[in-house]
C-alpha cells in the first residue's frame, strides 16, 4: 500500500512539469499586460497568472498522455484546448468574486481583480478571458498542424457546452438561488455536476479527443473527469468548512458537509475516488498521473 506522502512525492514533479508547460503556453497565447488595451490586459493577466493550481489544463495533458497521445503527437495537439479551459475557469473566478456574486476581496492570498483594478475592469477582464478562450480553442494554427480540424471544431463545441447554460453558467444560476431549491443530495449533485463537474469533464475528455482516442475512450475519460470534478468540489467544501467560512452560511445553497455531515462528505469523496480508479482500469502505467490527480483532488489541503 502506497502512503500519502509517497503519492504526493510522485505527483509533485509531474504537476510542476505540466504546470510549467501550461504557463509557457498561456504566456504565448494570451496578450501580455503591456499590450493595448493595457489596463484590460493588466487586469486579465493579474487573474490568469495569480497562482492557480492549473488542475484543469494539467488534467487535459494527463488524459492526452493516458490515451497514448503524447507518444505519437506533439503537445501542441492539446495545449490550446488545455489553456482555453484555464481561461474559462479564470474568467469564472473573476466574475464570481464580484460584489454582485460572491463578493470576495481576496483570492489566492492577493486582492481580487475588482479590488486591485475596478469592478468594471474585472467584468471586462472576465469577458476578455472568456472570448479569448474560444478564439484559442478553435484556432487551427494554434495547434500547429498537430490536430485534425474536425476534432478542433468538436473541442470548441464541447467547451461551449461545459461553460454555458448546460454547464458552469447554469450551475452558477442554481447556486445563486435563481432556479430551484437545493436541499438534498440529489439537487446538490445536480448543481455541482454543472458548476464544477462540466469543466473537469471537458478537460479530461478533450485530452482524450485530441490524443486521437476512440469515442468510447473520450466518453470514459469524460466520466472520469466528472467524478474527479465532483470529488474536487466536495473536498473544497470540506476545506471551507474547516475554515469556518461565514460566507457559505449566507449562501442559499448548503455545502456537502452541511448536508451530509463531514463523515458523509468524506465517504462520498472516497466513493468517487474509487469510481475514478475503476474508470482508469485498462489504461496501464501511462494513466498513473490521472490516478494520482484523482487522489490529490480528494486529499489536497488547499
Ligand atoms: C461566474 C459563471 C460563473 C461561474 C462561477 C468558479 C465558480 C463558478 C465559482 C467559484 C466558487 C467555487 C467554489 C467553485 C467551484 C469550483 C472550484 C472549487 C473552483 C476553484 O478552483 P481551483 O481550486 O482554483 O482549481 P485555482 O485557484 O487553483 O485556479
Amino acid at each position: 500500500m502506497t502512503s500519502h506522502s509517497e503519492l504526493l512525492a510522485a505527483l509533485w514533479p509531474y504537476m510542476e512539469e505540466r504546470r510549467a508547460q501550461v504557463d509557457a503556453a498561456l504566456t504565448e497565447y494570451f496578450p501580455a499586460p503591456a499590450r493595448w488595451p493595457k489596463q484590460l490586459h493588466e487586469a486579465a493577466n493579474w487573474a490568469l497568472f495569480g497562482g492557480g493550481k492549473r488542475m484543469r489544463p494539467v488534467l487535459a495533458l494527463a488524459a492526452f498522455e493516458a490515451v497514448g497521445g503524447s507518444a505519437k503527437l506533439p503537445w501542441d495537439a492539446v495545449l490550446p484546448a488545455a489553456c482555453a479551459v484555464e481561461m474559462v475557469h479564470t474568467y469564472s473566478l473573476v466574475h464570481d468574486d464580484l460584489p454582485c456574486m460572491d463578493d470576495d476581496a481576496e483570492r489566492r492570498g492577493r486582492p481580487t481583480v475588482h479590488v486591485q483594478f475596478s469592478e468594471a475592469l474585472a467584468l471586462l477582464a472576465g469577458d476578455a478571458l472568456l472570448t479569448e478562450a474560444f478564439s484559442l480553442c478553435g484556432h487551427l494554427e494554434a495547434y500547429k498542424g498537430a490536430a485534425q480540424p474536425e476534432k478542433i471544431l468538436k473541442a470548441s463545441r464541447m467547451l461551449a457546452h461545459a461553460a454555458g447554460w448546460q454547464g458552469m453558467v447554469g450551475g452558477q444560476s442554481i447556486d445563486l438561488g435563481f432556479e430551484m431549491p437545493v436541499d438534498d443530495e440529489e439537487s446538490l449533485r445536480f448543481l455541482h455536476l454543472r458548476k464544477t463537474g462540466e469543466l473537469f469533464r471537458f478537460s479530461a475528455a478533450v485530452g482524450a479527443l485530441l490524443g486521437d482516442a476512440s469515442e468510447k475512450d473520450v466518453e470514459r475519460m469524460g466520466d472520469y473527469g466528472e467524478a474527479l470534478g465532483l470529488a474536487f468540489q466536495i473536498s473544497d467544501d470540506i476545506l471551507d468548512a474547516d475554515e469556518d467560512n461565514e460566507e457559505r452560511e449566507a449562501s442559499p445553497t448548503p455545502s456537502f458537509p452541511a448536508l451530509l455531515g463531514e463523515a458523509g462528505a468524506r465517504e462520498r469523496c472516497a466513493a468517487l475516488l474509487e469510481r475514478c480508479y475503476e474508470l482508469l482500469e485498462g489504461y496501464g502505467p501511462k494513466a498513473e498521473p490521472l490516478r494520482q490527480l484523482a487522489w490529490y483532488a480528494v486529499h489536497r489541503d488547499h
